[in-house]
C-alpha cells in the first residue's frame, strides 16, 4: 500500500493527503518529523514524501501528479489540457508567490522565533504585489478554479489558512482579507476529507507542542 510520510501539521503533507482522500486511494500514514526523514527518499529532508510500489518520491507537486496518473479514479484535474493547465497555474501562484513568500514569516508567526524588520518589509511588498495577481486567477465559484473540486483546492485548503493567519499575526492585517477565503474554506470544510485533514492537523500540532516541551 502507498505510504505517505511526514507529519499532519505540514501544509504540503496535507495537500497530498487531501488528494489521496478525495480520490479514495488506500494509503498508510508514516510519521516522520523533520530530521527523521529518509534522505534516500527525500534528499532535502523535506516532507511529504511517499513510498510507492515503484520506489520513493518527494515534492508534493510531483507526488500529486503521480497520484493523478497512477489512480485515474475521481480525477482532480480537468481532461482538457488548457483547463488542466489553468488549475496548475493557480497552484503555482499559491505555492511560489503566496506560500513561499509568507513562509519567511513562519518562524516568528508560529514557532516562537524572530524575523527581522527588513524581512517583514520585503515579504510585505512581495505579498502586496502577489495577492492581487492571485486574486485575478482564483475563481472561488465555489471552488478555487471554478465549479469543480480540483488539485488546486487540495493546495488552497492547505496553504491559504496559513497565509491568512501568519500575515494577520505579523502585520496585524490578514493580507487575504479582500478575497472570499473565509467563505471558501467554510464550503470546503463540509467535505469529509477536509474535516479529517483538519482534525489530524490539530492532533499533530498538539503532539508537536508536547515534543518541544
Ligand atoms: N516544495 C516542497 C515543500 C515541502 C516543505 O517545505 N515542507 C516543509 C514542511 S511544511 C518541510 O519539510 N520543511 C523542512 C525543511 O525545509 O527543511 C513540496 O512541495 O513538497
Amino acid at each position: 500500500m502507498l505510504k505517505l510520510c511526514g507529519f499532519a501539521a505540514s501544509n504540503y503533507y496535507n495537500k497530498v493527503k487531501l488528494a489521496l482522500l478525495e480520490k479514495n486511494v488506500p494509503f498508510e500514514e508514516v510519521l516522520a518529523w523533520i530530521g527523521q526523514t529518509d534522505l534516500a527518499a527525500t534528499p532535502a529532508g523535506k516532507v511529504p514524501y511517499i513510498i510507492t510500489e515503484s520506489g520513493p518520491l518527494c515534492e508534493s507537486e510531483a507526488i500529486v501528479d503521480y497520484v493523478e496518473a497512477a489512480y485515474p479514479q475521481t480525477p482532480l484535474l480537468p481532461l482538457d489540457p488548457y483547463q488542466a493547465a489553468k488549475v496548475r497555474e493557480i497552484v503555482v501562484f499559491m505555492e511560489l508567490y503566496l506560500e513561499l513568500t509568507a513562509r519567511e514569516l513562519y518562524p516568528e508567526a508560529f514557532f516562537g522565533g524572530k524575523v527581522s524588520d527588513g524581512v517583514k518589509d520585503r515579504q510585505h511588498k512581495l505579498l502586496t504585489r502577489y495577492v492581487p495577481a492571485f486574486a485575478k486567477l482564483a475563481k472561488f465559484s465555489p471552488y478555487i478554479a471554478g465549479d469543480t473540486f480540483t488539485l488546486a483546492d487540495c493546495a488552497a485548503a492547505a496553504h491559504l489558512p496559513l497565509v491568512s493567519s501568519c500575515t494577520k499575526i505579523i502585520y496585524g492585517t490578514d493580507l487575504l482579507a479582500d478575497l472570499p477565503v473565509k467563505d471558501y474554506l467554510k464550503t470546503l470544510s463540509a467535505r469529509e476529507s477536509v474535516q479529517k485533514v483538519n482534525a489530524d492537523r490539530k492532533a499533530n500540532l498538539e503532539l508537536m507542542a508536547s515534543r518541544s516541551k
